[in-house]
């Protein structure tokens, strides 16, 4: 059984302001044995400084280790990603720089996919998900794919800056029961909204269940857009794309009802992380 490490937990990152020294110092992942933590570590540095020629031998390493796949997504390099968008809010990084650490998450996530889709549980339907027009950031749709494939969905990922028609078209030839849009701008969120009516005006908005998700997002815009489920993560993606599958097949997408019943998800989570927490 390979290893799952404390990434569910909120943890101090302000070491990643500094430099790997003060990491290894800190407190993070002292839940693992200390080849693995410094492994982690040196994945955390690796998206921080883009240095993507080494990311697959770190990630191949720390496999090797019996390190799950989902604990590095959730783990380091969702720190080392999160450092990133620090520095580029501060205007400390700019988009070169960006792009280097993007490029060490596609390599990191390619090494991971095929072990994450062979972990596929039994099949239980189909997704269709995809940036929406204008918008060009893809780890974490990417990422949300991965789960949901590991989950027992099968996915058709129409990538990045995905026009509102393609959307129509793949729900005509894939017949998904679930649509999932991504965007991260603030100037593309508007896109999801036009999304969600052109499959409205399509006469299709009964017959697939529209989750959103990118970080400019919130339940609140879900209410606004007319989106039936609004994914804060990939594991909250995967828990909502199963309950429209189950405890809530039997409504249909846009009943305000289903809405409502998705966004209580958030809440039963929040209640059991106090309850962990004791
Ligand atoms: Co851009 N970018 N970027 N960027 N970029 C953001 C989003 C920004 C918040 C950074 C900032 O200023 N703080 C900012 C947006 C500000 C705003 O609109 N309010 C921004 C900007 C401004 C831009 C450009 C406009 C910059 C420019 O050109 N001047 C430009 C836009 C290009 C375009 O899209 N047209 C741009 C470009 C880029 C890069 C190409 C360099 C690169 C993307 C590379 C790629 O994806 N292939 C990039 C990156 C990497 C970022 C940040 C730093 C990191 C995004 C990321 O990958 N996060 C980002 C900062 C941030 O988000 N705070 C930023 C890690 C990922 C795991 O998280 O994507 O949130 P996330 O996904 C999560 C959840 O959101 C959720 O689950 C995922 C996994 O847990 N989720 C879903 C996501 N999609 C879902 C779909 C679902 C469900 C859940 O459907 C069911």
């Amino acid at each position: 059984m390979p290893l799952q490490i404390g990434t569910d937990r909120k943890c101090d990152i302000g070491d990643l302001q500094y430099g790997i020294e003060d990491s290894r110092k800190s407190d993070r992942w002292t839940d693992a044995a200390p080849a693995i933590k410094e492994l982690f570590h040196q994945i955390e540095w690796n998206v921080i400084n883009g240095e993507h020629d080494k990311t697959t031998e770190l990630i191949q390493s720390t496999l090797a280790n019996q390190v799950h796949p989902r604990t590095l997504i959730a783990g380091p390099m969702a720190t080392g990603i999160a450092e990133v968008s620090r520095r580029f809010k501060l205007g400390e990084y700019f988009l070169p720089e960006v792009m280097m650490s993007a490029k060490c998450m596609h390599a990191a996530l390619g090494v991971l996919k095929p072990l994450i889709v062979l972990a596929k549980g039994e099949e239980i339907g189909t997704v269709v998900v995809g940036t929406v027009q204008g918008d060009l950031h893809d780890i974490g749709k990417k990422i949300v794919a991965m789960m949901l494939e590991a989950a027992g969905f099968t996915v058709i990922d129409l990538g990045v800056s995905v026009p509102a028609e393609h959307f129509i078209a793949a729900i005509r030839e894939h017949k998904p029961q679930i649509v999932g849009l991504s965007a991260l701008l603030t100037t593309t969120m508007n896109m999801q909204g036009e999304t969600i009516k052109l499959i409205a005006e399509q006469g299709l908005r009964d017959q697939v269940k529209v989750l959103i998700g990118g970080a400019a997002c919130n339940q609140a815009w879900c209410d606004n857009i007319g989106a039936d489920g609004y994914a804060a993560d990939a594991l909250d993606a995967v828990d909502k794309a199963r309950a429209c599958m189950q405890d809530f097949r039997d409504l249909k997408g846009g009943d305000p009802n289903l809405r409502a019943r998705l966004a209580e998800i958030d809440g039963e989570r929040e209640d059991e992380k106090i309850i962990a927490a004791g």
